[in-house]
This record gives C-alpha cells, sequence and structure tokens, in this order.
C-alpha cells in the first residue's frame, strides 16, 4: 500500500520534460483529476510476481534469445521485459504493459516485453527480428486510447513497440500552407504547445480530441474526431511514411515523388489511394504523418442549448441534420444526456445513490437542478466561428430552428462559473486541449470505461431507436447509462461510455455482456461501430458480413501478402494472419474471458 499513495501523491510529467507530458497551464488541473482518480482508488496494488508471457509458437528459452538479440541491436535500455506487477497509473502515467481499464482478466491483453525504437531504421530492425523469430509486435503511439484498450496488444505476449518514447518530433510546421509533419510520440497537448512557443497559436488550430495526450497519428490512423471544423481527423491528414510488415519503407501520396514540395497539401498523390490501408489495421506502421491546421477564422463563440424531455431526442436531430449538412452548424457537435452531465461533475455515483441498478432518473434531475445550467435531459454544444457578423447570421438561424422545440432554452455562458464543463467544450472547440473530460471516470470507484460506438444517419427515428436500445440493455444490466451523440457532417456516431469499476469481476461481466448485446442489436438494426475494443473487434468485424464477408477475406489476403509472416498486431480490428486462422483466437461471448486461441501454424 506505501507504494501505492506514493504513486498517488507523485507529480505529474509536464511538457516539455516528458514527451508524454502535460502542458504546464493544464498541470493544476491535471494533478487535482489525479487526486480525484486515486481517492476512488481501492483495488490493491498488484503485487503478482510474474515471468514475462511468451505469446504462442516460440519456446521460452528462444524468447529469451531473441530478446536479447535485440537488445544488442537498439541497446539493451531500449528493450524491457515485463516481468514487473503490473501497474495501472491513470490517464497521465498509462502503462505501455497492459490494458489499464481491462474488462477481462488483466493478464490477457499483456505485453511480454517493450522496445523504444528510435529511427525508423530501427523500427525496421525490430520489424526484421519479429519476422526472424516469427514474434508477434504490437506497434503503438502513445497507447492512450483508453476505452478501446489503450496500449495493450490484441495478442497475450506480443512484443509492444513503443514508437512515442523516442520518436516523438514534431519535424515540421509549415504557417503558410497550414500543415505539419509529426511523428508518433507528438500528442495534440504537444503540438499545440509547440504552436504557441513558436507564437502560431493565435495563427493557427489544431484539432483535439475531447482529451488531448492521445497521439496525433495514433488518434487519426484510427479515425478519431476533434470538434473544430476540422474534427474529421482521418479526413484532414495529408501523407504517410510507413514501414511494411516486411520491413520495406514507403512513402504515400506525394511523398512518393522525391524531390516533392506537396506532401501535406494534395493527399492523393497518383494511382491507388493506399493511405485507407493503414488505418484501423494491421498492415503497417505508420512513423510520420502530414496534418492540416486550421487558419484562426477571425474569431469564434461557444453556444449551449438545453432540452427539457427525452422524447425531445428525435425532433432534435431533424433540426440538427439539414444545418450541420450546410455547415450552418460548423463543427462536430455534442449532444449529451443529462446523465453526463450530473457525471463529469467528477462525484462518485454513491454521492447521489447507494442502491443498486441505475442511478433513478428524478436523482438525476435532481441533481440537474443545483447546477448551473439547470434540470434538462439534452444539452447541445456548439461553436459558431468568424467574425461577429459572421456568427450572427449563423447563432440567429440555429436560435430560431432550436427554439421550435418547446421548453429549448439558451444557455448564457456569462452565468457560468469557470470549472463548469461548458468552458471546456469552448477550448476544445477552438483548439485547446483539456482534461476535464476525465471526470466521468470518477462515477465507479476504479473507474473504467469501454465505448459502444455505432454509426447513424443523423435522423430522429434512429437516434430514438439507438436511445432506446442503449436503455433497454443497460437497464438489463443495471448500469448507469451515459449516450452522447457526435454529430459529424452527414452522420453521427453515438458514444456509449460504459463506466464500471475494474476491481469487481460481476460489474465487469455485466458490462461485457451489456457490450456483446449492444453490438449484436444494434448491427441487426442496421447499425456498425466507427471503431472498438479490443475484445469487440472479432464481433465487430464480424458485422460488416455483407456477400458472405467478402470484406474480411479481402483484408485477410491483403494481410496474407503485406505479413505472410503473420507478425503485426495480429487479430488487430478482427483481422487474423493465416497461421492463426482456424485456431480459435477469436474472441465472441463463448470465449469465456480468454483471449487466445489453440497455438498458431508452425510452417
Ligand atoms: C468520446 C468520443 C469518441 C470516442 C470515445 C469517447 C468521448 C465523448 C467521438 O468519439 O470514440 C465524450
Amino acid at each position: 500500500m506505501s507504494s501505492f499513495a506514493e504513486e498517488a501523491n507523485s507529480a505529474v510529467p509536464t511538457l516539455p520534460g516528458s514527451h508524454s507530458g502535460i502542458p504546464p497551464f493544464l498541470l493544476d488541473k491535471a494533478q487535482r483529476a489525479k487526486e480525484g482518480i486515486f481517492d476512488g482508488r481501492t483495488k490493491p496494488q498488484n503485487e503478482r510476481q510474474r515471468l514475462p508471457v511468451v505469446p504462442q509458437g516460440i519456446e521460452r528459452d528462444d524468447f529469451v534469445k531473441a530478446l536479447g538479440e535485440l537488445g544488442e541491436q537498439l541497446g539493451a535500455e531500449h528493450v524491457e521485459v515485463n516481468d514487473k506487477p503490473l501497474r495501472d497509473g491513470w490517464y497521465m502515467e498509462h502503462p505501455n504493459t497492459h490494458d489499464m481499464m481491462t474488462i477481462l482478466d488483466e493478464e490477457e491483453f499483456v505485453a511480454s516485453a517493450i522496445v523504444y525504437p528510435g529511427s525508423t531504421e530501427e523500427v525496421q530492425q525490430v520489424v526484421n527480428w519479429a519476422n526472424k523469430h516469427r514474434i508477434p509486435v504490437f506497434p503503438i503511439s502513445m497507447g492512450r486510447n483508453l476505452g478501446y484498450g489503450g496500449a495493450a496488444p490484441r495478442v497475450r505476449g506480443s512484443v509492444t513497440v513503443d514508437l512515442g518514447r523516442r520518436m516523438n518530433k514534431i519535424l515540421d510546421i509549415n504557417a503558410e500552407d497550414y500543415t505539419c509533419l509529426v511523428e508518433p510520440g507528438v500528442t495534440f497537448y504537444a503540438l499545440y504547445e509547440a504552436l504557441k512557443e513558436r507564437g502560431l497559436d493565435e495563427h493557427m488550430w489544431i484539432d483535439t480530441p475531447d482529451i488531448g495526450g492521445g497521439s496525433v497519428i495514433g488518434n487519426t490512423v484510427d479515425r478519431g474526431v476533434g470538434y473544430t471544423p476540422y474534427g474529421d481527423h482521418w479526413a484532414c491528414h495529408s501523407g504517410l511514411e510507413v514501414v511494411l510488415p516486411t520491413g520495406e519503407l514507403i512513402r504515400t501520396g506525394m511523398g512518393a515523388l522525391p524531390g516533392n514540395n506537396t506532401w501535406q497539401t494534395f493527399p492523393y498523390g497518383f494511382g491507388p489511394y493506399s493511405d485507407g490501408i493503414f488505418s484501423q489495421s494491421n498492415f503497417g506502421i505508420v512513423i510520420k504523418m502530414g496534418m492540416t491546421l486550421m487558419p484562426n477564422p477571425g474569431g469564434h463563440e461557444s453556444f449551449m442549448y438545453t432540452f427539457p424531455n427525452e422524447e425531445d431526442l428525435a425532433p432534435l436531430m431533424e433540426i440538427i441534420r439539414p444545418l450541420r449538412i450546410s455547415n450552418i452548424l460548423e463543427n462536430a457537435a455534442q449532444v449529451r444526456h443529462v446523465t453526463q452531465h450530473i457525471a463529469v461533475r467528477g462525484l462518485p455515483r454513491s454521492t447521489f445513490y447507494s442502491g443498486p441498478g441505475p442511478v433513478p432518473a428524478s436523482t438525476i434531475h435532481a441533481a440537474a437542478a443545483q447546477t448551473p445550467v439547470g434540470d434538462h435531459t439534452w444539452a447541445y454544444y456548439g461553436m459558431a466561428y468568424g467574425p461577429p457578423h459572421i456568427r450572427s447570421h449563423k447563432l440567429t438561424l440555429i436560435d430560431s430552428e432550436f427554439k421550435r422545440i418547446p421548453g429549448a432554452k439558451r444557455i448564457d455562458p456569462s452565468t457560468l462559473p469557470a470549472d463548469e464543463y461548458f468552458w471546456s467544450r469552448d477550448r476544445i472547440a477552438r483548439g485547446v486541449p483539456d482534461i476535464h473530460e476525465l471526470r466521468w471516470v470518477n462515477w465507479a470507484s476504479n473507474g473504467a470505461h469501454i465505448a459502444f460506438s455505432p454509426v447513424s444517419p443523423i435522423r430522429g427515428r434512429d437516434a430514438s431507436k439507438l436511445f432506446a436500445l442503449g436503455r433497454r440493455l443497460h437497464d438489463r444490466y443495471g448500469l448507469d447509462f451515459f449516450p452522447a451523440f457526435i454529430v459529424g457532417l452527414r452522420e453521427m456516431h453515438l458514444i456509449v461510455e460504459i463506466v464500471f469499476d475494474r476491481a469487481d469481476p460481476e460489474r465487469k461481466a455485466a458490462a461485457l455482456s451489456c457490450l456483446r448485446d449492444l453490438v449484436e442489436e444494434a448491427a441487426r438494426e442496421g447499425y456498425g461501430e466507427y471503431r472498438t475494443h479490443l475484445v469487440l473487434m472479432d464481433q465487430v468485424a464480424g458485422t460488416y458480413a455483407w456477400n458472405d464477408g467478402a470484406l474480411m477475406k479481402f483484408n485477410q489476403r491483403l494481410k496474407d501478402a503485406l505479413d505472410p509472416n503473420g507478425i503485426l498486431a495480429p487479430g488487430r480490428c478482427g483481422i487474423w494472419p493465416k497461421r492463426y486462422r482456424g485456431r480459435g483466437w477469436e474472441m465472441t461471448r463463448e470465449s469465456e474471458g480468454r483471449s487466445e486461441g489453440n497455438g498458431v501454424d508452425p510452417a
């Protein structure tokens, strides 16, 4: 317990000293967030002494010898064996050894070792080494996609290739073209700090997700989103440099033309547009990426509306769709349920309710009535961009449309205190990263979360159907329901984060069953996930089954051609290399929490 207290009280690492650190302007907030998280932690510190988990397909002695060989190439200090007790840490000091928010036993999604390449050549060396010994490797940039598996590998005992620690340079910021070129260890926090340091933060904006500690590359290749008009990160990238699973190095788009000067300004180049196969895949290791940055639009203004009833969701979506598609609503908006409004205040659920099952609606509404925003069921957060006369045209239209819903209220920002969540949304929508969103993790003690993230049209009937589905299944498992609709341009992502106590096996099992039901029933209605956690990848991939699974067969052909030895991130996004197929590696409801299959083809 003493090391636990020590961990809780230690200082949060900061930029620029640590590539993974918090920007100094967020340090106080991060330190308070950390205290809150460790206050709610009852899970005893893991003291389990352990041998490193060896991946299937290699003997322990051979594996240890192979690691020694890699240490000679990269330097022994850049090869770490994962043989110590697993440390969960928290968002800012997250582990690269396992899934700190695991819904399974924590020894399932666990690495055997972590290696830290420092250059393109070293990434190639790692890949060549993996092919020589047939050892699965799992690349991460920062590994901060918590809720989707974090840094953890899908195949137990994989060697994690932590790219972020030593490959974290901003290679270029171009203030004329509004672009940058980054390595995997550059976080949204770090990119924002770099713009400030160069005096460019008023000139151009980054686009950050809800929390800014993730890798720009990692989030983008996972097709994450942010909240300025540049919120579709994948659509905003231009140019990749990729190490292939067989060790070759390629540049995509204009990057393939020697001496080009348009790698970051024209994403397509000539011929097939290859970038797509390197997102949400296991076909290559992205080590450089170009990203566009947004010109300061000359003004910005956040707005927030609340709507009183659950039934307001459908008419609201019908109002949002045309406004969003025509860019009167300019950024990916969030329509959040009142339960989120309460949870993001950062207090544990036990503050409000100690009974079994979900916190009753009346309790949530009573709590909401006590907040500066007041009682409501749905809250819309958006931003208008441009100088005042441009904004006022859009805001007037939005106001008259939203007010068609009886009881709709525009919240006056000047009535909201500085630490209100609204101001976090305000910063994020103008490209200033934050850490506020983390607070709802405290809802459960030992709070962990996994997302259910289906895509739907921006339509009243789809929103209502998904809301009812989520409500029914959460009720079935006694879980609080946290829906947030993220409205893209012509579609929306519903994000349902299930928050659970990761020290409670029964609650973990309930959360996992609920997630499996959600994926299955949503698919039956025609909804698929835009992204998912390691534990759900096989199931979600299985829902994209049109024409007898033709897309997965195509992906498998690509996998076999590009990665004949099946060493790169086996099973990621449901894509299994040949030597794993037909051996029970897919995780389903029937796997009973085991992530491994029965061996690999020795050939
Ligand atoms: C959030 C948003 C996501 C996601 C996971 C979490 C946070 C919402 C839009 O994508 O995939 C508050």
